[in-house]
């Protein structure tokens, strides 16, 4: 299994390329440097981009924030370069497939598999109150969005690795009982942008449900930007080097820059080298403005048109239906259910 692959290895272009977000919360500069950028590197008819709707379910939403976070979170992903015509871009919750199959999986999933999830542990610790099932079970229903396209590649961060693991664990039981039903998915993880971390506790992952000064929105102004990335935690030295054990809030500033930049660590270093973090600082935070300026823009224009999003959506979950439906007849009929 090719766990991580090779900064810039684009994969076949005749792969079904699969991925979702869960609109939870303000889409993040770790969300985009992470898995939504790297999305359009799969510009392709088979390819999937899902807003994760039923999976935000398991932390406690408010109703009329889950919607419109929902329709933003569908319009960033063709602000951001994926074209909807070419790429199916639906609600999970409009294509009733995925909680169908999650069902079946559920019964092909081991207790002992899903203790073992990092993001369950870190959600229950989080969320004490609420250690729902949902919670528990969350993976299976992530193996079931991803299993139902015959998905080969899930570009995802690094903190999904995991659930991308017992995603192909289940499918290749399943598939031992019954034969090739399923695909066998491998998950897309670059190496450096892996895991962008939290503005104002470097060493944590940056998260879209923690407080806001921790990471700088898709949606924020570009004086929102600055001065978030201003007010971002460094170290007392005053080195800009790549050190991520010891130095991680100059590291992550460095890890960022050179994302955007599509240039090197090294290059990035070499740039600044002999600058205070002023300079590492302003440099982030203009070309993050730059990155965002023609997304945040073509966001409001796709939102000000009310009926081309609900068209688009309920176009797409037709398309993703039709696709789902064929791998879960084949599923139903596996396992043997009466179907006249
Ligand atoms: P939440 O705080 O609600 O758990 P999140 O910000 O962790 O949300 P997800 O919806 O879980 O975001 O993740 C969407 C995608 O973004 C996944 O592929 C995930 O791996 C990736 N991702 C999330 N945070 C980061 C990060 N800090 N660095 C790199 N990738 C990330
Ligand atoms: N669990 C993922 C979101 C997600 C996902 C998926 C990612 C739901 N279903 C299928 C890839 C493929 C997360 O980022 N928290």
């Amino acid at each position: 299994m090719t766990e991580i692959l090779t900064e810039n290895k684009a994969p076949d272009k005749k792969q079904v390329i699969y991925s979702a977000i869960q609109p939870s919360g303000n889409i993040t500069l770790g969300n985009y440097i992470g898995a939504l950028r790297n999305f359009s590197l799969f510009e392709d008819k088979e390819s999937l981009f899902c807003v994760a709707d039923l999976h935000s379910l398991t932390v406690r939403q408010d109703p009329a924030q889950l919607r419109k976070r929902s329709q933003s979170l569908a319009a960033l992903y063709i602000a951001c370069g994926l074209d909807p015509e070419k790429n199916v871009i639906y609600c999970q919750s409009h294509v009733p497939q995925h909680a169908e199959l999650a069902w079946i999986l559920n019964c092909y999933t081991y207790m002992g598999e899903l203790n073992r999830m990092t993001q369950f542990k870190d959600k229950s610790q989080k969320h004490a109150d609420n250690i729902n099932a949902g919670l528990f079970t969350y993976p299976v229903l992530m193996a079931a969005d991803i299993l139902l396209y015959q998905t080969n590649i899930v570009p995802v961060g690094l903190d999904q690795k995991q659930h991308v693991e017992i995603c192909r664990d289940i499918a290749q039981r399943f598939n031992g009982v019954y034969g090739d039903v399923f695909q066998i998915p491998e998950p897309y993880i670059r190496k450096t942008t892996a895991k962008i971390m939290s503005l104002s506790e470097p060493t944590k992952k940056m998260s879209k449900s923690d407080p806001d000064e921790s990471f700088v929105s898709l949606f924020d102004e570009p004086d929102v930007i600055r001065r978030k990335i201003k007010r971002a935690v460094t170290d007392s030295e005053a080195e800009i080097r790549f050190d991520p054990e010891n130095k991680p809030g100059v590291s992550n500033l460095l890890t960022i820059l050179s994302a955007l930049k599509n240039t090197t660590i090294e290059e990035v270093e070499k740039e600044l080298s002999g600058l205070g973090y002023g300079a590492l600082k302003e440099a982030a935070a203009e070309t993050i403005v730059t990155e965002f300026a023609p997304i945040q823009s073509r966001y409001k224009e796709i939102l000000a048109d009310k009926t081309y999003l609900p068209n688009i959506l309920k176009e797409n979950a037709a398309r993703a239906q039709y696709m789902a439906l064929k791998t879960l007849r084949k599923v139903y009929k596996k396992v043997g259910l009466y179907q006249p």
